[in-house]
């Protein structure tokens, strides 16, 4: 059996010994090189562009300028500027060359004229709507309402009121690689390696813009060095690289260098949260208010991250009366986008703030408020209409209370050697599976060995060996003899990709159907094979047999004699071929949840260091503890530094000031620490695998445990993030 074992990742050899390919690594017989010209302002209008000088370099092989595709949601020019430059960074032209070098050297000989405009960079000003951010229009780019009972009546009748500020800044969702493409076209065909989450949202994306100038799409996911949500859509580069491949007949590569990554790659967050609450005496919430700005730069499309956050504020607490009022407001910067956790990260950091910062208002215990207000019963649909599948929060809470006591009691030793020491907690519970669905082919080869290709785009996460896993043990075989493959739009019709903490259970469950049909067709084979009635078969362990006679083929030997005839005649009722294709969609997300317990301690630097650290999830079923387990801890060290660390910053004039990381911080293994996980199996999924995503799990629950850790450590509130400690000594 493999469903639930702690095995290895198949990934692994390939990338340990050096033999991933990611796109840089990829060559491909007459590259050229693209580099992109960019806005050097934040605002303005493009006058005159003159590249003459450019492309007299030995190697240039033309600019493109101009380029407009009409993209949903996208800047009004896009991918390239041609009158209004919206933010700095913005391409503008792109110049390919022969290689690399020259390229960038052709890049610093293009002369640009602008006329600057002012400039919107604070969100909270953008609002105001008085200067605008694109030429003619508001600066609301999305506005929503989600309301339920009646927020203000509640809270006049409360006990008490709270009214707070949270800001979550800006971060750079910092992959190991860049991002980067490779586009080669041959014959009105196009071949495209990408280091992305979604081979097939990029092909359908750049068809929709490219479509009638070639034949088709192919694109290829090499080895991503990570992507956290970042490189899920197609980005102007992506659409320009491409269109230049085209034009000019020929392979081009596009690779960000990493200031051009920290820059352009769409930033993650960015939101503010002003909330009124309202409680009891004894803790029971009343009523909340929350009026959401999401800072969505020089686009709107990152506007449904606030839609997710706004109806995920309730979190795992009973609020009947909840008004979520939501501002997306254009600013001069940086796209915004997804990043790991997507929205969840900002509602679960809002509301579990909410209920510390109510806990010591009304000096009660913040186990305690939290257990008053947590959801007894699932399913349970939230103010907002969001259906929590199930799970059972209380028993979960109690066990992490548990913990939290001890380190409680260790925290007050410390503290009492006059150390800095302080423990938070968070309960999360979140929504994930995100996407219609996704699709899985099992086929078994003529050698019988097993292939399983799947929609889903894993970079990172070791999804493939936990399909492998579901696979192996459906059919009964040795997990040795399972390879799965991915990333190819030509190697499976239509599918989504990884995001959403989607893969294990989406396309687990689609690989999982298709292994049941295999074995279904297997049995309808052998009977004509074997000569004996399909009621008389039946499946097991890798062998159809006939339990009367004892008589049996193994799924080898079906396939071999499906393969087997040189020149002869297919003499069977049953279709040949042993696969199948299976898609699995879910009408409702899955909702796992779970806590997290932090001990940290404020050095005398600022420094925040983390003592302990311990978290609790039930996801459903885990299917490889060892790789769920390896999520969270990923998720935790990159939560720690979102919440202590990183910060995007802008000066007033749309200039990034943390353009590398000299200025940007990430956690490196210095920072890291030791981090205790287990699970808890209560909240079964609604599939017939029933699991549900960890893959952003720990990047939910680790914020708002590390403020209320840092809080508490330093006896001040926390109501921002990342939490610069400096600022309280
Ligand atoms: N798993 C399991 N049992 C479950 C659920 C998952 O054993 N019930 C295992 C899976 O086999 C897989 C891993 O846990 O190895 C995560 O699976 P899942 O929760 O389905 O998430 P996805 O595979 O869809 O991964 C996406 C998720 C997201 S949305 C972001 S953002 C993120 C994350 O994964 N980006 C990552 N983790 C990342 N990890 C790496 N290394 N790189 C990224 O870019
Ligand atoms: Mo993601």
């Amino acid at each position: 059996r493999y469903i639930g074992q702690r095995i290895k990742r198949k990934e692994d050899p390939k990338l340990i010994t050096g033999e991933g390919r990611y796109i840089d690594d990829i060559e491909y017989p007459g590259t050229l090189y693209l580099a992109i010209v960019r806005s050097p302002i934040a605002h303005g209008i493009l006058k005159r562009v003159d590249y003459s000088d450019a492309t007299k370099l030995n190697g240039i092989v033309g600019v493109i300028s101009g380029l407009n595709l009409k993209v949903e949601n996208r800047p009004t020019n896009f991918p390239m500027a041609t009158n209004e430059l919206l933010y700095v960074g913005q391409p503008i032209v792109a110049i390919v060359g022969t290689d690399r070098y020259v390229v960038q050297d052709a890049v610093e000989l293009v002369q640009i004229d602008y006329e600057p405009l002012s400039s919107v960079i604070d969100p909270e000003i953008a609002l105001k709507d008085d200067v605008k951010a694109v030429e003619g229009r508001s600066n609301i780019a999305y506005r929503k309402t989600y309301s339920a009972g009646n927020p203000e009546k509640a809270l006049e009748e409360s006990d008490i009121k709270i009214e707070e500020k949270f800001v979550l800044n800006r971060v750079y969702p910092a992959a190991m690689e860049p991002r980067g493409l490779l586009s080669i076209y041959q014959q009105g065909f196009l071949t495209i390696y990408a280091s992305t989450q979604s081979p097939h949202y990029m092909r359908r994306y750049l068809l929709e813009s490219l479509g009638n100038m070639i034949k088709d799409i192919r694109v290829i996911q090499a080895d991503v060095g990570g992507a956290f949500g970042s490189k899920l859509f197609p980005y102007p580069e992506d659409y320009i690289t491409a269109y230049a491949s085209i034009i000019f007949e020929k392979p081009i590569k596009w690779i960000a260098t990493r200031s051009e990554d920290i820059r352009q790659t769409y930033h993650g967050r960015g939101q503010i949260h002003k909330i009124k609450v309202g409680a009891k005496k004894d803790g029971t919430l009343q009523g909340i208010i929350d009026n959401v700005i999401i800072d969505l730069g020089a686009a709107s499309h990152g506007y449904y991250l606030a839609d997710i956050s706004s109806t995920m504020l309730p979190g795992p607490y009973v609020i009947p009366n909840i008004k979520a009022e939501v501002y997306g407001v254009y600013t001069n910067k940086t796209p915004l986008d997804q990043y790991r956790g997507a929205g969840r990260p900002e509602a679960t950091f809002v509301i579990e703030r909410i209920m510390d910062i109510l806990a010591d208002e009304l000096k009660i215990d913040e186990i305690e408020i939290r257990r008053k207000n947590i959801i007894k019963t699932t399913p349970y649909v939230n103010p907002f209409g969001i259906k929590y599948d199930n799970g059972d929060y209380t028993y979960l809470l109690n066990k992490a209370e548990k913990i939290y006591r001890e380190l409680e009691n260790k925290a007050e030793e410390e503290k009492k050697k006059g150390r800095r020491v302080g423990v938070g907690f968070s309960f999360y519970l979140e929504e994930n599976n995100f996407g219609p669905w996704e699709s899985a082919s099992v086929r078994v080869r003529g050698d019988g060995k097993v292939t399983v290709i799947i929609g889903a785009a894993p970079h990172g996460q070791g999804t493939a060996t936990g399909i492998a896993q579901i696979v192996a043990e459906e059919l009964g075989i040795d997990l040795d003899n399972v390879e799965i493959i991915w990333g190819d739009t030509n190697a499976i019709g239509e599918g989504f990709g990884t995001y959403g903490s989607r893969s294990l259970t989406l396309a687990g469950n689609a690989a999982l159907l298709a292994a049941r049909k295999v074995k279904d067709k297997a049995i309808r084979l052998a009977s004509q094979f074997m000569k004996s009635d399909i009621q008389e078969l039946k499946y097991d362990n890798g062998k159809v047999i006939n339990p009367k006679t004892g008589e049996f083929m193994t799924l080898k030997e079906i396939s071999e004699k499906g393969m087997a005839t040189l020149g002869g005649v297919w003499q069977y009722k049953e279709e040949p071929g042993l696969e199948a294709t299976a898609y699995f969609g879910l009408d409702n997300l899955t909702f796992p949840y779970g806590s997290h317990i932090a001990m940290v301690e404020i050095e005398d630097t600022g420094n925040v260091k983390v003592l302990e650290y311990h978290a609790i999830d039930d996801i459903g079923l885990v299917v490889n503890p060892m790789l769920a387990e390896g999520q969270v801890m990923g998720g935790v060290i990159q939560g720690f530094g979102e919440s202590t660390l990183e910060k995007i910053t802008y000066d007033n004039e749309g200039n990034l000031l943390t353009g590398s990381f000299g200025d940007y911080m990430i956690p490196t293994a210095v920072e890291s620490f030791n981090i205790s996980w287990e699970y808890i199996e209560k909240g079964m999924s609604e599939a017939p695998l029933p699991s549900k995503g960890i893959g952003e799990g720990a990047a939910i629950g680790t914020l708002p445990a590390i403020a209320r850790a840092i809080e508490k450590a330093i006896g001040k509130k926390v109501t921002e993030l990342p939490v610069i400690t400096d600022l309280y000594f």
